[in-house]
């Protein structure tokens, strides 16, 4: 397997040396090949909510195995399920189930463009939607021109319809619109950011966005992949009260199998083959294993919601890891959003990528590194978010501190 691993993200290429292999994980904790024991705050990169091996999880998991694994034929559960999500987010009336985030976002920017019939696609510097063609670009050469590829194999023809603007630049949005407006069939973006390190929108950004986009007939995608059911039961959208017109959602949706999710308003979900003539399609899609473990997730966020536990625990983490870091005389800054969290070695503020992307990143390595040789597990890369699982407890929460404060000072 190129580099050893199934996703780039977890081959430690932002902190050098080899990726630690896993055996179990149980709770908040993961546990190595070697027997090692780490706290965990990757949660395998944010559906881990409740912890790893939570029982309505794993007994719904083992009761759908007993009914057979894949049928590709509609089945109750995925109704079930859809309605869940439905009754939970707040602006999606209809969804489609997918295999992962990359697809729910694939399928939703090809629906925006058959919806509307365009072809311009707006995206945001620091934004990751998953490795699909289209959105893999960087900014073009002024940022108001359109994108170039990022990455070998995607073609200029693919990145031509695709502008990468900044995050929470008003202006430069409004001059996309000015510019462009008529040919703009969707803006996406995350609308809490995690894959800059967390990174929230400004209220006027959101506003903006929201109002530009109804005024031009443009769809406004808010891909909660991460966040969603993260930073609140409803995501983003029902923290920030904004409502887009297609949501995407992952990771905690499929409590840990492979599910994804497009929906939203039903006028342009619609358009979805066989209702419509925008064509989605997928063997597993709605796969009964994967919609049985959503099903138990998202009806534990509703009958025992962990939000307000999770906020408590992830202040307490946030405000000890920046006075570790302060303690050390180390330039930094936190940014949290729920139980999503980056400390960023940077003075800050970091609201977008041209400011992330200021972090010492070599500083970063040593406090990853630092970390590990004391059993604290935290994700690969200054950009990205930590996640807290409703598993940690506050001695978890205090003894990483402790391995915080411990690190930086050795580091500093
Ligand atoms: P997946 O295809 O990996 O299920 O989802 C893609 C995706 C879409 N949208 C957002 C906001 C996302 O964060 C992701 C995936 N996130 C990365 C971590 N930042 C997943 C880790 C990985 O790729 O291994």
């Amino acid at each position: 397997m190129p580099g050893g691993v199934n996703s780039a993200a977890r081959a430690f290429g932002a902190v050098g040396g080899e990726p630690i292999v896993f055996e179990r994980g149980d709770g908040a904790y993961l546990f190595d090949i070697d027997g090692n024991k780490y706290i965990d705050y990757i949660g395998s990169w944010g559906p881990m909510i409740f912890g790893h091996q939570w029982p309505p999880i794993s007994e719904a998991v083992h009761a759908a195995v007993d009914r057979g694994t894949s049928f590709g034929a509609p089945t109750v559960a995925e109704n079930e399920l859809a309605e869940l999500v439905i009754e939970a987010v707040p602006s999606v009336e209809m969804v489609r189930l997918v295999n992962s985030g990359t697809e729910a976002t694939m399928s939703a920017i090809r629906l925006a463009r058959g919806f509307t019939g365009r072809d311009i696609v707006i995206k945001f510097a620091g934004n990751y939607h998953g490795h699909v063609d289209s959105l893999l670009v960087a900014a073009g050469s002024a940022a108001a021109t359109l994108a170039v590829p990022d990455s070998p194999g995607v073609t200029a023809g693919t990145s031509q319809d695709t502008m990468v603007l900044n995050y929470n630049d008003c202006e430069m949005l409004a001059g996309a619109f000015k510019t462009h407006g008529d040919r703009i069939a969707a803006v996406i973006l995350e609308p809490v950011c995690g894959n800059m390190g967390c990174v929230t929108p400004t209220k006027e950004f959101l506003t903006a966005l929201r109002s530009l986009t109804q005024d031009s007939g443009a769809v406004l995608i808010f891909d909660e992949v991460m966040c969603g059911f993260r930073v609140a039961r409803g995501g983003a959208q029902s923290l920030f009260g904004i409502s887009p017109d297609l949501t995407t959602l992952g990771k905690i949706v499929g409590g840990g199998l492979p599910l994804g999710v497009f929906g939203g308003k039903r006028e342009i979900m619609q358009h979805v083959l066989p209702a419509g003539k925008v064509f989605q399609a997928g063997t597993l899609s709605g796969n009964p294993i994967a919609t049985a473990a959503g099903i138990a997730m998202l009806r534990s966020l509703k009958e025992m919601p962990p939000y307000e536990r999770l906020e408590q625990l992830a202040e307490r983490l946030a405000v000890g890891l920046s006075k570790a870091a302060g303690d050390a005389g180390i330039e930094h800054c936190v940014n949290r959003v729920g139980s999503m969290l980056t400390l960023f070695f940077n003075p800050g503020p970091v609201t977008d990528w041209e400011s992330a992307s200021k972090c010492d990143t070599k500083m970063f390595s040593k406090y990853f590194w630092g970390l590990i040789e004391r059993g604290v597990y935290m994700p690969c890369s200054q950009f990205e978010a930590l996640f807290i699982s409703n598993a940690h407890t506050e001695e978890d929460i205090d003894h990483t501190i402790a391995m915080a404060a411990e690190t930086l000072k050795s580091i500093a």
